[in-house]
């Protein structure tokens, strides 16, 4: 049954839909590629599904075309992507599917790679293979951001995130924990899909963070860490440096301390000599540049107030996250305000979702 408005079946939306889930399950984990996901399906029936490797490689159509447990020729293809048709780092994707005799073949979207770009369907069409564009194009559309980011403007996708008191407090001597359990999951999580994760070392030396995914299994998926440290102030006895191996971790700064330049690099470190004006900060949006050239394409900014502040002002978070506590934390000794509330709203009032992780409620800003 087709439904009026765009003549795919119910059943196609099903199948590309979960096409679209398994490309949304690895989003973040393959590198400079793009996540596609790939079902295929003979009679009615799925006979195999992929995903495009850890890392970018192998592609969702050679795994999926692999793992089939029926021979795949005159089987209908839903991938979530136009397949590509060159010669990258593997074979093309379109070769691979005329080979196997493929039948009929449904992307929602052309890639935005222009080696491939609006070739494949051309390719395909000559072999005989029937090419439907269009099924979930949206959904597709909104999946694809963040390498449309990528690739357009050459940055990593950016997602902020601050955990912050009611009484919007985000940070007091007396009580370290703000958000709960679960809530610790989702940031955790984020940690997970994201290459990179970056920091002050000021943030670094009052709080003392570990930064790597702690979800049970997942530890090997933590990001790299990156350290925004001008004046090389980093704590040398903190559990970051302790923890210094094989460029895990990326350190700007713009400082002739040699010592601590000559320690941080012989433990591993890479250290990025990055210029500033006098008197003034990194510019960020140079710092996310060179993040993007390094291989950092989803990134994290666990943020104190001030950092948090610049992105937000100059509209630089892609998704910012707030995960904020039911209850007030005490304003004694030594605390830090959050107050980027009202910049906040004007700067990112028109997206928002929001939702409850037990007491906690999240909310999601969009760009
Ligand atoms: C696909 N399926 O799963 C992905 C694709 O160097 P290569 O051979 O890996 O090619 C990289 C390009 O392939 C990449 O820039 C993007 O255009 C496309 N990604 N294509 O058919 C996949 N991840
Ligand atoms: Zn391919």
């Amino acid at each position: 049954m087709s439904t009026k408005k765009d003549n795919f079946t119910t059943k196609d939306k099903k199948f590309m839909k979960l096409a679209l889930d398994l490309a949304r399950a690895r989003k973040g984990l393959t590198g400079d590629n793009p996540s596609v996901g790939c079902v295929i399906v003979k009679k009615g029936e799925i006979i195999s599904i992929g995903q495009t490797g850890y890392g970018g490689r192998p592609h969702a159509e050679h795994n999926a075309i692999s793992n089939c447990f029926e021979d795949p020729k005159d089987s209908r293809m839903y991938i979530t992507l136009e397949p590509c048709n060159h010669y990258g780092k593997t074979p093309p994707c379109t070769k691979n599917i005329i080979k196997n005799q493929i039948r009929e073949v449904y992307y929602p979207i052309e890639d935005i790679d222009l080696k491939v770009k609006g070739k494949s369907s051309l390719i395909l069409e000559n072999s005989n293979i029937k090419v439907k564009k269009g099924l979930l194009r949206k959904e597709a559309l909104n999946l694809y951001n963040s390498y449309y980011i990528n690739r357009k403007k050459k940055l990593p996708y950016v997602i902020g995130k601050i955990a912050l008191s009611k009484n919007k407090i985000i940070y007091s001597d007396t009580t370290r924990r703000i958000t709960n359990k679960i809530s610790d999951k989702l940031s955790h999580y984020l940690r997970f899909k994201s290459d990179g994760i970056l920091i002050t070392s000021k943030t670094l030396n009052i709080d003392d963070p570990k930064l790597n995914c702690r979800l049970q299994g997942y530890t090997k998926f933590s990001p790299k860490r990156i350290i925004l440290d001008k004046n090389l102030k980093i704590n040398l006895k903190s559990y970051i440096v302790k923890s210094i191996k094989d460029k895990n971790t990326i350190i700007f700064y713009n400082s002739n301390n040699k010592t601590k330049k000559n320690f941080l690099k012989k433990k591993g470190a890479f250290l990025i000599n990055q210029a500033t004006k006098k008197n003034e900060n990194f510019d960020l949006k140079k710092i996310l540049k060179k993040l993007y050239m390094l291989g950092i394409k989803n990134l994290l900014v666990e943020g104190g107030d001030k950092l948090t502040k610049s992105f937000i002002q100059k509209r630089m978070f892609n998704e910012f996250y707030t995960f904020k506590s039911s209850e007030n934390l005490l304003k004694e000794n030594k605390y830090v305000n959050f107050t980027s509330s009202d910049i906040l709203k004007t700067k990112y009032g028109r997206y928002k979702t929001n939702f409850k992780l037990g007491t906690d409620k999240i909310t999601i800003y969009k760009n």
